[in-house]
Formats: C-alpha cells, structure tokens, sequence
C-alpha cells in the first residue's frame, strides 16, 4: 500500500519514453495512458461496465459543463463524481477554462477570471481559479487541474499576457486548494513560443505541483511545432512528476507524445469519430457506411481483440449505422477507445522490455504504407 494518496513512480525508461505507474485513492493508472473523455459525466455511449472491460484506467471530466448542469452541489450530495457516474475507478477533471474559451460565445476575461455565458441557455456566469478549485474539490475528482487560459497559438502579445495571467491564477489555484486526496497538477502554456514555453515551464516547476499539463498544444500548430515544445519542456519538468498532455489523441500524436516523455492522453476523438460512423484503426480511419462493407464479414480490424471485433462484422456495423442504431455508436467507441488503449498498452510493454525504439519505428512504417 502507499501511505500516500497521489504518487507517481517511474518503472523503466527508454530514450526520453518512461512506464510508469500514478497511485491515486481509486487505484493506480500505469502509464504511458490514454484517458476517454466523459465530458457530461458519461463517456458518451459506452457504460462503465464496458470501460472496464476495456482496461480503460482513467476517464475525463469536464468542470465547465458539470458546473453548468447538473451543478457541483448537486453532484457533492449525491455522493460525489465517482458515485454519481459510478466509475468508482481514477477521475481526472479539467478546470474549465480551456472550455470557456472554446464553447461560450461571449465571454471576457480580466485578471481576476472570466465571465461568460452559458452555451445551455445563455445565462450569465463567473469563473475564477477559486471557483473552478471549489467545483472541482466538490467534484471530488483524483486529479484535478489548475485554471489557464489557452491563447491562439501563433499570436505571441496575446500568448505573453496569458501566459503572466495563467501564471498568477496558478498560484491562486494552489492557494485554494485544500483537499490533500486530490492531485492539484498545473498547465503550461505559452504556444508556439519557446521562450515563453520555457518560462511557463520554469514557473510552474518552482511552484512544486504534483504533476504537470502541456496545454496549448493542438490548438493548429504544426506537428514540428508540437514537438519542439514537447521536446524543450521535457528537459525542464521534474522527470519523477507525471506529464500529460492535454486534449491529444491521434495514434500518431499518442506515440510522438510517448516518444518525447508524455505520459497522459486524452481525447474526444475516439468518441466523436465513432458517432460520426469512422474507425480508428493504426494505419488510417475507415467509414463504415460505406457500401463496400455491406457483405464483408471480417471485423472492423482483424488485429484488434475488442468486444466489437471479437463479435461483430463490418456488415453488421454498418448495417447499423444505415438503420440509425444506437448500438452503433457504442460498438464503435468501443472499438476506437480499444484501438488507444491497446496502443498505450503496446507502448508501455515496449519501454518495459527496451523495444520502445523498434515499437515507433513499425509504427510509422505502417503510417507511411498506408499513405501511399
Ligand atoms: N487547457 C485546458 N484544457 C485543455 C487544453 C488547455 O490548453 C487543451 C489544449 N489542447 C485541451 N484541453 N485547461
Ligand atoms: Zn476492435
């Protein structure tokens, strides 16, 4: 047993890849990880039951929309987050600010915190780094993350500010805290901008956080400007604190994530592609209306051992998808959420056994092949 509640143990490493393992009160999360996003407190089609036979190990939640509706308190009373979706395993929430800023239409923002309006009904609401630490302790989440502000990436007066203001709402975010069963972990921003990344990083590495986010990132930058940021900040941030890098989640993003020391993903992606009937598979995307499935009997992906897979044909998913089945958008979650898992899962293995190297390199060769 751990004595404490939140730890984080580097098990083996390969190049700048690390396995590891996060300890928190409902159980530990071994990285390298990908986390399903539950944005309204549900991983949209897929129950718990199914997530864990996924081997998924940490879901998402969003403060934004859980503040909206159905409201902290609410939540709080019922037993907290973990009850209240039964996921009785480990929860990470965002703070709301990213979502703020990308979901509510008008909305300012002053040194103190930002005041918006609800994309729900259009009420008038104020979030502050006070605020977004209260809902989230009532939320009651085991990682919880600091209240930023993520500027358009290329717009470096506009970065400088947030940047000075994410930082001063980093330290209001420490001070409210109060719950030592929940890992307070602070944001990085500073976009496409070195030094304002390296400064953002230094920062927050004085403040001591338990963990640390790069935030900011697939916001439309380039794939070499992600890396470059990724690359810099990992030869900053402590190498025995988790890193997680915010909103990312193709297989490609996943695995360069991996190989530049990341060790938390997270993403809509697998969720949203399969209500929009694509699967994830390593080397590309398939739609699965399309007629040419209509009598294939093999699975979504031969490689791949999900429950989807295992028991369904193309036809059949399809077949679905033409007669506008619910059960559609679940057997493809399922399998998309499998295909990251199975990849993280992969990924971990490799650095564990030091064939992390030849791991990536089959990879993108598999990429490469199916480009072509
Ligand atoms: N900040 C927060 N949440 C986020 C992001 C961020 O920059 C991103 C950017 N990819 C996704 N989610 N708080
Ligand atoms: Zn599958």
């Amino acid at each position: 047993m751990n004595p404490k509640p939140f730890a984080f143990e580097v098990t083996a490493r390969q190049g700048r890849a690390r396995a590891g393992i996060i300890h928190t009160p409902h159980g530990i999360i071994p990285t390298p990880i990908f986390a399903p996003v539950g944005t309204q407190a549900t991983v949209k089609a897929v129950t718990p039951a199914q997530l864990e036979e996924l081997g998924v190990s940490l879901v998402l939640s969003n403060t934004y929309h859980l503040y909206l509706r159905p409201g902290a308190e609410l939540i709080a009373e019922l037993g907290g987050l973990h009850r209240f979706m039964h996921w009785p395993h480990p929860i990470l929430t965002d703070s709301g600010g990213f979502q703020v800023f990308s979901l509510s239409e008008t909305r300012q923002v002053d040194d103190d915190g930002v005041t918006f309006r609800s994309h729900i009904d259009g009420s008038r609401h104020r979030l502050t780094p006070e605020l977004a630490i209260e809902v989230q302790e009532k939320l009651g989440a085991d990682i919880i993350m600091a209240f930023d502000e993520c500027a358009p990436p290329y717009d470096r007066a506009y970065n400088e500010r947030a940047l000075e203001r994410t930082h001063r709402w980093a330290v209001r975010c420490l001070e409210a805290h109060t719950r030592t069963d929940q890992a307070l972990f602070g944001i990085v921003q500073g976009g496409v901008f070195l030094d304002l990344r390296e400064k953002s990083a230094q920062f927050l590495v004085s403040l001591d956080f338990p963990g640390y986010a790069i935030g900011g990132l697939s916001v439309g930058e380039t794939k070499g400007e992600m890396h470059a940021v990724l690359e810099l900040v990992d030869g900053i941030l402590p190498e025995d604190k988790p890193r997680y890098l915010m909103g990312v989640g193709t297989p490609q993003d996943i695995v360069n994530g991996i190989l530049r020391g990341v060790d938390v993903f997270d993403c809509v992606l697998p969720t949203r592609l399969a209500r929009h009937h694509a699967a994830m598979t390593r080397n590309g995307r398939l739609n699965m209306m399309n007629a040419v499935y209509a009598r294939d009997p093999s699975p979504i992906d031969p490689q791949c051992s999900c429950y989807t897979c295992r028991n369904f044909s193309r036809a059949y998913i399809r077949h679905l998808i033409v007669a506008r089945e619910m059960l559609a958008a679940t057997l493809l979650s399922i399998h998309n959420i499998s295909t990251l898992i199975q990849l993280v899962n992969e990924a971990r293995d490799a650095i564990l056994t030091g064939t992390f190297d030849q791991f990536a390199a089959a990879f993108f060769a598999l990429q490469n092949q199916s480009n072509v």
